[in-house]
């Protein structure tokens, strides 16, 4: 068995989500937030056994999609003030970063 972590914005999450459930996973939905943009995202726990891990990222992969969003970041104005001022970039977040990890236990009592 096999625990996937899919971390996924927020606009695609109930999209996965039913998708995922029409095809029999159970999914765990956490409201996270992203340590860089400071902003929700939403992680999902997804048990599967082995045979079923492939189709399962098939789905987050057709769903997922990649979108770019404007950050602001703190950069030195000159170097002798010291001053700090809002920066805005572009960063692409997404489709959908995903971890696997192996399960040596599945229990449920
Ligand atoms: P955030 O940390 O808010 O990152 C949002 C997007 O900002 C990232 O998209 C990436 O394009 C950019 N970014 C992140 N850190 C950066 C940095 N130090 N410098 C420049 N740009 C940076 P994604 O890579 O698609 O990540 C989307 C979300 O997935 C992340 O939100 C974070 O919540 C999670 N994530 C990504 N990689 C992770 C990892 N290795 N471990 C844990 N969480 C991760």
């Amino acid at each position: 068995m096999k625990l996937i972590i899919a971390i996924v914005q927020d606009e695609d999450a109930s999209h996965l989500i039913s998708s995922l459930m029409n095809e029999g996973f159970s999914v765990t939905k956490l409201a996270t937030t992203g340590g860089f943009l400071k902003s929700g995202n939403t992680t999902l726990l997804i048990g599967v056994e082995n045979d079923k891990y492939e189709p399962c990222l098939k789905i987050i992969e057709k769903v997922c999609k990649s979108r770019k969003q404007i950050a602001t970041s703190p950069v030195t104005m000159g170097g002798a003030t010291g001053m700090y001022a809002p920066y805005p970039i572009e960063v692409t977040v997404g489709g959908a970063n995903v971890f696997v990890l192996n399960v040596e236990d599945f229990i449920k009592v």
